[in-house]
């Protein structure tokens, strides 16, 4: 077989601004590729919600690449144990309810389930600025190629229209901010010290739409909250993905 480079061009192309103008309007647009974030998307897709992932690095997996100190293992409590099997994530009992696994099986098969569930992945992708009406909610996503914004480029973004948005930026709970900055009745109090144990009991707690179509999950869900930081324990992470998927699904009466 002879190979044709502007074939190969013609089908990149084409292929990704086919799916791009399908999901300039979508149900759910999830934004971060962290735990919390992937999580969510795989069971959002898992119930048929059209979504996509937007994430601003060229790699999705957010903080859980480098586990503990760059020590790649994570390790997952027994409250969440039952999501580590669901996503097929091979895992060891290191002491009665303390599991630890391999950071990059995790983001490998977190991802794979994101895939598998018809997730749409919008990688280099970043989120600048939210869409909000005379209807007072979140009702798009204002983006940018990331390398536009890595250069200070003046280049004009481009909108996408979604139901639900999801705020799973990690730490600084970038799409939070954003609504809170625009004057927005809502309080992004910020992370507060690390305390484990009371970190990952709330956190589900904290996961909850903060605005009109916008949820938060994951370490965005406890800086708005001004809960506590937890570590390299990711239990919570999963099960503050579960639940935004299942507030998400619920909003849209799926
Ligand atoms: C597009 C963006 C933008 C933007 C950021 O940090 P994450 O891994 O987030 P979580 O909440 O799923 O997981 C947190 C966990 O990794 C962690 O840090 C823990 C448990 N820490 C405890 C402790 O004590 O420190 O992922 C967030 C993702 C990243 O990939 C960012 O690149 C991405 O969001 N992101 N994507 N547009 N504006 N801002
Ligand atoms: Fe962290």
């Amino acid at each position: 077989m002879e190979l044709n480079e502007v074939t190969i061009s013609r089908a990149i192309v084409e292929e990704q601004t086919r799916i791009l103008l399908d999901y300039l309007e979508m149900d759910a647009a999830i934004v971060g590729g962290g735990p919390s974030g992937l999580a969510c998307a795989a069971l959002l897709g898992e119930r048929g919600v059209k979504c996509a992932l937007i994430e601003k690095k060229l790699s999705i997996g957010g903080g859980m690449w480098g586990g503990g100190m760059m020590f790649p293992r994570i390790v997952v409590q027994e409250e969440a144990r039952r999501l580590l099997d669901r996503f097929g994530i091979t895992h060891r009992e290191y002491a009665p309810g303390y599991f630890v696994a391999s950071s990059v099986e995790a983001v490998a098969k977190l991802t794979a389930a994101a895939c598998d569930a018809g997730v749409e992945f919008f990688n280099l992708t970043t989120v600048e600025d939210v869409m909000i009406k005379s209807d007072a909610r979140v009702s798009g996503l204002v983006v940018n190629w990331t390398p536009v914004e890595m250069a200070g480029l003046h280049v004009d973004p481009l909108t996408l229209a979604c139901a639900c948005t999801i705020d799973a930026t990690g730490h600084d709970a970038v799409v939070a901010r954003m609504v809170e900055a625009k004057g927005a009745e809502i309080a992004v109090k910020g992370e507060s010290f690390m305390w484990a144990e009371r970190a990952e009991t709330n956190i589900v707690g904290h996961t909850r739409e903060i605005y009109p179509g916008l949820v938060v999950t994951g370490m965005a869900a406890n800086a708005v909250a001004g809960e506590s930081r937890m570590g390299p324990i990711f239990g919570g992470m999963l099960l503050s993905g579960e639940r935004a998927a299942a507030l998400v699904a619920e909003k849209l009466g799926k």
